[in-house]
């Protein structure tokens, strides 16, 4: 990635929040204002740390998300900035993960998506890339582009469930907020 000057961690919202329920808006063009928020993104997700990170969960209502899902420290990192991304195809089976979430800190629940997925997107350079993702980037990715649809995981929880986790997570807003 070109060197685009100092990067910036931005606070990442927490459920339950307006922002998270929007459903974003397509970039038109690649600018360099949504380059630097792009290597933002990905500063923040490593420092949380994470796996992926989406534009509304740093407050911008715009159709982009970042990941990496290399896991092992020791391994080369691989980071992929996404714009417009959009699934081409999916696997007919399916997957069970136990995911998590920046926005709800904490909270692990299992969700049944595709195993794999074909994601078209467009990339730093404005270029359409289309690549094959399994296992945890398959996950991700679909996890990230829920994102941008204003989809949280545990909208495929029960009602009970969820209204569990939106009650720990609006405590935590009060508790932070009191310092
Ligand atoms: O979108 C997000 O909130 C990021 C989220 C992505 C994700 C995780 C698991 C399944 C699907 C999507 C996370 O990164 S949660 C944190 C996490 O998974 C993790 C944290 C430390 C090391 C490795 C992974
Ligand atoms: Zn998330």
């Amino acid at each position: 990635m070109a060197y685009i000057g100092p990067m910036t961690l931005r606070p990442i919202l927490i459920h339950p929040d307006p922002r998270l329920k929007k459903v974003c808006d397509p970039v038109a063009e690649v600018t360099d204002e949504l380059r630097v928020a792009a290597a933002d993104m990905l500063e923040t997700m490593y420092d949380a740390p994470g796996v992926g990170l989406a534009a509304p969960q740093v407050g911008l209502t715009k159709r982009l998300f970042v990941m990496d899902c290399i896991k092992d420290p020791e391994a080369a990192p691989r980071p992929i900035v996404l714009f417009n991304p959009e699934i081409t195809w999916t696997s007919e089976a399916r997957n069970v993960y136990e995911e998590g979430c920046l926005s709800i800190p904490e909270q692990y629940a299992e969700v049944e998506r595709p195993a794999e997925v074909r994601v078209r997107w467009l990339g730093l350079d404005g270029a359409t890339h289309e690549e094959h993702f399994a296992g945890l980037w398959a996950t991700c990715a679909q996890h990230e582009i829920d994102h941008l649809d204003g989809r949280l995981f545990i909208d495929y929880l029960s009602p009970l469930k969820r209204q569990l986790i939106t009650r720990k997570m609006e405590k935590l807003k009060r508790d932070r907020a009191r310092g």
